[in-house]
Formats: C-alpha cells, sequence, structure tokens
C-alpha cells in the first residue's frame, strides 16, 4: 500500500481535530490501515494517535527554573564552529535538504524572520534532572512546508555541529512530531538569543520527549524515508551507542 504523507498528516490532523478545513481526509478509507500496517507500525502505535498530537503541559513565567543546567555537548569547539560563533552565526545557514522539493539554505536572520512561538515547558533528561525554561523559535512545520516534503518523506533528521568521540551528534523523529505545533527550531531562550551552551544558533525542542532527542547546535534538516540508511541505523547518537530508545516520549 501506498501512503502519501497529505493522507497520513491529514489523518492526523482530523484524528486530533487541528485542521478543520482538511479533516475530509480523515475519512479517506486508507487511513487506518496506515496505522495498523508496515514496518513503523509499532512506532505509531506506542502511543495512540490522539496521544501523540496533544500538547506538552506550559508553565507561567513565574514557574521558570532559576537554573537551567547545560548538559551534554555544551560547545562543539571545533573551528568550524568556532568561526560561526566569532562572526555571530553571520555566515551559518541551516541546510534543508534530502526528499524535498526546494533544498533550502536559510540564514539565522531568515528564520527569526519566520513567525515564531514561545513557549514555557518542562525539560526532563533521562538522567534524571528536569528545568521549566521558555523557548522561542519557528515551528519546523513553516520550515519543511517551505522544502515542500517529498510523499515518500517519512522521518526527520537533525545533523549537530558537535563530535562525540569523533561522530557528529545526530537525531531523528517522526513525521507526527514533526508537524506537532510545539516542535519548533528554538533561536531563543529565557527572552535571550540561545547561548553556545545551550546549543547556538538553533536547537530543537521537541516537547513530548526526552531531553537527548532536543538536538542542539543544528546544522542540517533532512528529510529521509528510512533511518536505517542514517549512521548507526537506530535514528540517533545515543540510539545507535547505547540503549535509549528511538521513541523517547514523556
Ligand atoms: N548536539 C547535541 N544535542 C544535544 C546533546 C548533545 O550532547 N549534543 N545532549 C542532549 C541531552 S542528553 C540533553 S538533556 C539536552 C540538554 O540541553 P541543554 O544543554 O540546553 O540543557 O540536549 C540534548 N541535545
Ligand atoms: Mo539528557
Amino acid at each position: 500500500m501506498i501512503v502519501t504523507r497529505r493522507k497520513l498528516i491529514g489523518g492526523i490532523a482530523a484524528a486530533s481535530g487541528l485542521l478543520g478545513g482538511c479533516d475530509r481526509l480523515g475519512e479517506n478509507p486508507a487511513f487506518p490501515k496506515i496505522l495498523f500496517s508496515g514496518e513503523d507500525a509499532h512506532r505509531f502505535l506506542q502511543r495512540s494517535l490522539t496521544d501523540r498530537m496533544a500538547l506538552a503541559r506550559e508553565y507561567r513565567p513565574d514557574q521558570m527554573s532559576p537554573i537551567f543546567r547545560t548538559n551534554g555537548s555544551t560547545n562543539p569547539g571545533t573551528p568550524e564552529y568556532q568561526a560561526h560563533v566569532d562572526s555571530a552565526f553571520a555566515n551559518w545557514r541551516l541546510q534543508v535538504d534530502g526528499l524535498v522539493r526546494h533544498p533550502l539554505a536559510l540564514s539565522l536572520a531568515q528564520i527569526r524572520s519566520m513567525p515564531a512561538r514561545t513557549q514555557i515547558t518542562r525539560h526532563d533528561c533521562v538522567e534524571g534532572w528536569s528545568a521549566i525554561g521558555k523557548w522561542h523559535g519557528v515551528p519546523l512545520k513553516l520550515v519543511l512546508d517551505q522544502a515542500g516534503l517529498r510523499p515518500n518523506a517519512r522521518y526527520i533528521v537533525f545533523h549537530c555541529a558537535d563530535l562525540i568521540g569523533g561522530a557528529p551528534y545526530y537525531e531523528s523523529i517522526d513525521l507526527v512530531d514533526a508537524f506537532h505545533p510545539q516542535t519548533i527550531l528554538a533561536w531563543g531562550m529565557n527572552d535571550h538569543l540561545l547561548t553556545v551552551g545551550h546549543g547556538a544558533p538553533l536547537r530543537l525542542r521537541i516537547e513530548r520527549q526526552l531531553g537527548y532527542k532536543h538536538a542542539k547546535f543544528v546544522m542540517r534538516v533532512e528529510a529521509v524515508d528510512d533511518l536505517r540508511r542514517i549512521r548507526g541505523g537506530k535514528g540517533g547518537f545515543w540510539e545507535d551507542t547505547t540503549d535509549y530508545e528511538w521513541y523517547a516520549g514523556i
């Protein structure tokens, strides 16, 4: 069975009542089959679709943590990255490529001029600490819509500037999370531009999943049809190197 992204997302949106204008897509008889067939069924079924589309809790400003620690890589430290820091990321470009109709190379100014979302959310690290912070960024959906996903795109991969043991950090998410309204490419935190420690110039916020999915220092966003051909094949740095789950729902 061939399932187009439009049908999939339309169905998801309809199931969650998010997109009134598209909800007839949800009546497509192929839609239920999408969820119960194919190699990725277990991934979609780990949570019901309605639950996957639900919003993460958002907090009030007075609930923000006075200290939000940094974790994992706190500075990529490569000559290339340092040159970007020295020039305030003036020559930095976000590459958006893979299974897209229009590959993009977006400057930070272009990204910051796109419609932004601000959200105060709780970050939960698998190591057992949490912090509530305010994030500012462009919804990933807007970037993907500009690039135009091809129908066979299934996952979004984030390639980062930092190396751990010589290998670049990377992470990936499915299209349910990619189009979730709280999934943003954040350029700001707590009313300031993102610091190097927290992932400057751009980091992912994916509020329904654990901390290690929130790729910092994002350099490239790649749309793919299959994660098995990327790096170690399990969809993320820790997934490839340890026993961390690819779907880290909270
Ligand atoms: N590129 C990159 N992104 C990363 C990491 C990393 O080491 N490199 N660590 C992850 C982990 S485990 C956590 S908990 C968060 C920490 O984000 P923070 O430094 O803003 O607190 O970043 C995540 N994203
Ligand atoms: Mo983490």
